[in-house]
């Protein structure tokens, strides 16, 4: 009776009308039924609930109006049946080739439908313009609907996400890939903001500072590059954690190999990490600069490049202003903000102390500070001494037979110790940030909740002149490829053989040999650096010869024309990287005799920076178990642990991936392809060559054949049967999990093209989406039942 309205009674109409005002925002999904007569006759006599009604059916029509001239259709489907919608998703175009894929997305894009769909897959193209479809109204719009009722949308992903988190109580992770500047950190952005929306906490200020979570951690963490003036330079896991009911509760990051070396150096047309120009404008507008000992104007040999213009931009200045808000409601102290500022000028100051060589009778590789302002501040800022500060820059402590010699360090040496020392303290700063933030937005419950993780990394790079960043971003990338082809290709044609499921198998470009050649032991090219970055007389020239020597395959090769080069066939296209920093940069070594004098700060958070034992970022390193490694070997790269005591950061780089994924594989994964439609970053000019290579490398064509002929989802029949029988059985029945009760409840649900494998049940994607669908509702229903049976509804 509960599905059919028209067999209710009046007060029963009535109640459930009062409960769906009341439920509106969270449960948009009913409001087919507000329209229902016998909804409208139910409360008919009670004008201000009627009132209501129609205002929450006109807003309604709104949204669907606005999206009607937005993507110039709107879809009134209300039914639970799948109906097959060409325009949205690549599935279920008649012809399936590269051409018409790229006429359809060409098309779609000049209608500023930036999104499609493959299947579950979603693919977004950049629109390079602000468009109006992403406030609270949209949220609203794609909550609880299947895929097929609105046209395609990032809210959907992160919506189809929640909802099989609540419906399966399992975790979700959202893969955003695509090259630099694709729009993967602003997918990211929508995500969390549909996300936030969903899961409503009582809470509000929480909701705020899951907001802020993503700006902060950017403000220090992106900068401008010749690709994307908000590039991201590190990897970036945001877990979102729910109750088993769906409300937010708290929020993690997990942070992986910034790129350091940005605050040293930038290559020409780029810049420092937006911090650094945030904080000098601001304080520069507050007429703080003296407090923070920066220089009033740009100073002769500024490394920071902080430009004239930047004190008149009233941008940066907005933003710093942004920066402190973020601070301020996600709940950092007025103390620790401030030694933040103190420590991001100290690296200011630090990069402007200069060394000039003295050469006395005894000893020809000294080195001095000639002018000590830059110094004196940067030790002030830091709260340490200056000389001490002086002393560890130009000298260094070496212990032969129990005995401490002092030795000197000649200009070059005593620079690279400078630059050694800034990039330490901003990734150990860095690296506190997030961990601060974690402990403010860790659940203040022991509630055992679930989560939806989003996957941000950096893009595939490839620059003029590429160096040892560019490789570990680009290998990253490549795993991450490894992941997406292994999910949709690999696992679900192992599983048709193994269950007897005739399905036909698709081709795919398996991209394993060349992570195999990265990351092989002991042969890959990973650690081949390591071994080379072992010995102190190893040079640039001998790196690329080793290299040469011992990578002898299709993916590598050395050009004959360019000294100190080396190339990869990378899945995603051809990258010539220059080796030289490479073993420098690979070694990362800081020091000791900094480490002893940052110890010595009188600054609480620069003295809990360097107290920790010393691990390459500064992060802790997160050991993970055999067991854990042994499931997800399919996914996952497995590498073993490597020796703590000498890492390097190839090392590190390995065991952050498999952290990562280790992380990412317990999840149900949802994937955005996220592609560029020009390099110019113009709104509206679709580059078809562009375009095609990137369908091309990332497997879009085979995806769609694989979506199409396959079944993304296998159930063992025993939980399947567990899951689902709600919709056959009565909740107390609990049926056996047997294949004649799957078929029950296959055939009650009204679905076809299902395959009943050895174990499993095969499933295309929207069978499970329409199940989950109908679980929800049906669940809902007994609720509301109940309550209403029990009058503590009435
Ligand atoms: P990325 O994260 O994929 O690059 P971003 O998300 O930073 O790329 O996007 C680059 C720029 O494209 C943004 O700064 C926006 O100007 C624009 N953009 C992207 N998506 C949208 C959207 N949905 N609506 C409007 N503008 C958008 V990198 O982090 O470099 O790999 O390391
Ligand atoms: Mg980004």
């Amino acid at each position: 009776t509960l599905r059919h309205p028209e067999h209710w009674c009046r007060s029963f109409s009535h109640f459930i009308a009062q409960c769906l005002i009341k439920d509106f925002e969270t449960r948009p999904s009913v409001t087919h039924l507000l329209e229902h007569p016998f909804i409208k006759q139910a409360h008919g006599k009670d004008t201000s609930l009627g009132q209501q009604l129609s205002v929450l059916i006109r807003e309604q029509q709104d949204v669907g109006n606005r999206i009607k001239t937005r993507h110039e259709r709107i879809n009134t489907r209300k039914t639970l049946i799948i109906e097959s919608c060409p325009d949205d998703d690549l599935v279920d175009l008649e012809v399936l080739d590269e051409e018409t894929i790229i006429a359809h997305l060409q098309r779609r894009y000049q209608e500023l439908q930036i999104y499609t769909y493959v299947g579950d897959i979603l693919i977004a193209l950049n629109p390079f313009q602000n468009l109006n479809i992403y406030s609270p109204q949209f949220s609203k719009l794609y909550h609880g609907m299947k895929r097929s009722t609105n046209p395609p949308h990032i809210f959907a992903t992160a919506d189809a996400a929640y909802q099989s988190m609540v419906t399966l109580s399992k975790d979700q992770c959202i893969i955003i890939s695509g090259e630099s500047g694709a729009g993967k950190t602003e997918s990211a952005h929508l995500i969390v903001q549909h996300l936030t929306f969903l899961g409503k906490a009582n809470n509000r200020t929480l909701r705020e500072k899951i907001l802020q979570v993503n700006p902060l951690v950017e403000a220090f963490g992106n900068a401008c590059t010749a690709i994307n003036d908000n590039s991201s330079r590190f990897g970036k896991y945001l877990e979102m954690k729910f109750t088993p009911t769906g409300a937010v509760m708290g929020a993690k990051i997990s942070e992986y190999l910034l790129e350091k070396s940005r605050v040293i150096k930038q290559a020409t047309g780029e810049k420092n990490f937006h911090i650094f120009y945030y904080i000098y404008a601001g304080l520069y507008h507050q007429g703080n600069l003296k407090k923070y000992r920066l220089p009033n104007k740009t100073a002769p040999r500024f490394v920071f490049i902080l430009m004239q213009d930047i004190v008149s931009s009233k941008l940066y200045e907005e933003q710093f202003d942004a920066i402190q808000d973020c601070f301020r409601i996600i709940g950092f102290t007025e103390e620790e903000v401030n030694s933040v500022y103190r420590i991001l000028s100290g690296i200011l100051n630090t990069g402007n102390i200069e060394f000039t060589s003295t050469s006395s009778q005894h000893q020809s590789d000294k080195s001095e500070v000639p002018d000590s302002e830059a110094l004196d501040n940067a030790a002030t800022l830091l709260s340490i001494g200056s000389e001490e500060l002086q002393e560890a820059l130009t000298s260094h402590c070496v212990v032969t037979r129990g005995e401490t010699i002092i030795r000197t360090n000649t200009v070059d040496k005593a620079t690279d110790v400078r630059d050694a020392m800034s990039k330490a303290l901003y990734g150990r700063l860095f690296s506190w940030i997030v961990n601060r933030i974690n402990a403010l937005l860790q659940p203040d419950t022991n509630i055992c909740g679930m989560n939806v993780g989003i996957l941000d990394i950096f893009g595939f790079e490839n620059f003029k002149k590429n160096s040892f960043e560019q490789l570990c971003i680009n290998i990253a990338n490549e795993q991450i490829q490894f992941y997406f082809n292994q999910h949709i290709f690999a696992l679900e044609q192992i599983e048709y053989q193994s269950e007897g499921v005739d399905a036909s198998l698709v081709e795919y470009e398996d991209n394993r040999p060349i992570l195999d050649m990265f990351l092989q032991k002991p042969m890959g090219l990973l650690s081949l650096l390591d071994e080379e970055s072992r010995f102190p007389q190893a040079t640039d020239q001998t790196l690329v010869d080793k290299f040469q020597d011992n990578l002898r395959n299709k993916y590598f090769w050395t050009p004959k024309r360019v000294e100190l080069c080396f190339g990869i066939q990378h899945y995603a296209g051809k990258v010539l990287y220059n080796v030289s920093g490479f073993l420098e940069k690979n070694r990362d070594t800081l020091p000791a005799d900094i480490v002893v004098v940052l110890r010595t700060s009188e600054n609480k958070l620069l003295q809990q920076l360097f107290s920790s034992p010393l691990t390459k970022t500064g992060t802790r390193i997160i050991q993970l178990s055999s067991h854990k490694l042994f499931n997800y070997s399919k996914c996952v790269y497995a590498c073993e642990t490597t020796n703590m005591r000498r890492q390097t950061v190839a090392s590190y780089f390995r065991y952050s991936l498999m952290d990562l994924l280790s992380k990412m594989v317990v999840g149900t994964p949802h994937f955005v392809r996220c592609i560029k439609p020009n390099d110019d970053r113009q709104a509206l000019l679709f580059n078809k060559e562009r375009v095609m290579v990137q369908l091309r490398y990332t497997g879009i064509l085979e995806t769609v054949n694989i979506r199409r002929q396959g079944y993304s989802h296998r159930i063992l029949i025993e939980e399947f049967v567990n899951r689902y029988y709600y919709l056959a059985f009565r909740a107390h029945q609990m049926p056996q999990g047997s294949r004649e009760n799957a078929i029950i409840i296959l055939q009650r649900a009204k679905l076809d093209n299902w395959v009943l494998g050895k174990t499993k049940v095969f499933l295309k994607y929207y069978h499970v989406e329409q199940l989950n669908l109908m679980l929800r509702e049906v669940i809902a229903r007994v609720v509301l039942m109940q309550a209403y049976t029990k009058g503590w509804l009435g």
